[in-house]
């Protein structure tokens, strides 16, 4: 039996890549969170990149989110794949989960410009992001291949869920003709280890995040943490 610890901040969108993965097979891992604006000593030492999530496996740190899930993968030994059987598919799915961690980051991109023009551009470059992902969509669902739930999935899933606290500021237009994304989004939020991948007040604690950033869309979400507290 393998002794997992996952280490990240409450945010990370690719820690919860791993997360659903473990989940989804069935695998405990203790979750140990960091503030990564003031990482420990203990952090610093054992992650070569500073960078999160790390999964600690006895005395060995395994980091990049990619690496991490392909070990899980072989170290669940017994356990159904989360990549398809042919050489090609598994292809096309690791390249497409790729195309998630590039997503993530134009996610950060756009709650980080500084002002509403270079918001406008990383919002036209996002949704078109969704677009290119809409084209590989075309088949019946509900997930990206068919019935089967996959790491590709697992890798979309956080981008829809930063989506949901956006969905509180405006309406962004990032999923605007596209139904099959939009479809896609609902089934991924209903996966149960998509649900159980984050605290529970997940959307809030971004919320409360985007509001510090002091770019243009921290000024919504700034708007809107004083509308919600005004309220309480
Ligand atoms: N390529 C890395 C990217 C991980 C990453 O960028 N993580 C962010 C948090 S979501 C991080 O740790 N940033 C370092 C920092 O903020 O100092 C992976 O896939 O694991």
């Amino acid at each position: 039996m393998h002794h997992f610890e996952l280490i990240s901040n409450i945010l990370c969108p690719f820690t919860q890549r791993a997360a659903i993965q473990l989940a989804e097979k069935g695998l405990q891992a203790r979750r140990t969170y960091i503030d990564l604006a003031d990482k420990p000593a203990w952090f610093i030492q054992l992650s070569p990149l500073g960078k999160v999530p790390v999964l600690r496996v006895g005395g060995t740190a395994v980091f990049e989110t990619a690496v991490i899930c392909e070990y899980i993968e072989e170290a669940a030994i017994g356990q159904a794949p989360m990549w398809p059987a042919q050489p090609l598919d598994r292809a096309r799915h690791r390249a497409w989960a790729e195309f998630a961690s590039t997503v993530i980051a134009d996610v950060f991109g756009f709650y980080m410009a500084p002002d509403e023009a270079a918001f406008e551009r990383k919002r036209a470059e996002l949704a078109g992001r969704f677009a290119r992902l809409e084209s590989q969509l075309a088949g019946a669902g509900p997930y990206f291949d068919g019935e089967r739930f996959g790491l590709v999935d697992a890798a979309f899933a956080p981008i829809f869920r930063l989506l949901e606290t956006f969905d509180l500021l405006a309406d962004f237009r990032l999923l605007q003709g596209l139904p099959a994304t939009a479809a896609y989004r609902l089934q991924l939020a209903a996966r149960p280890s998509v649900h159980a991948a984050v605290v529970p007040d997940y959307g809030q604690v971004f919320l409360r995040y985007l509001a510090g950033r002091g770019s243009y869309m921290a000024r919504l979400a700034a708007a809107a943490v004083e509308s919600t507290s005004v309220e309480a």
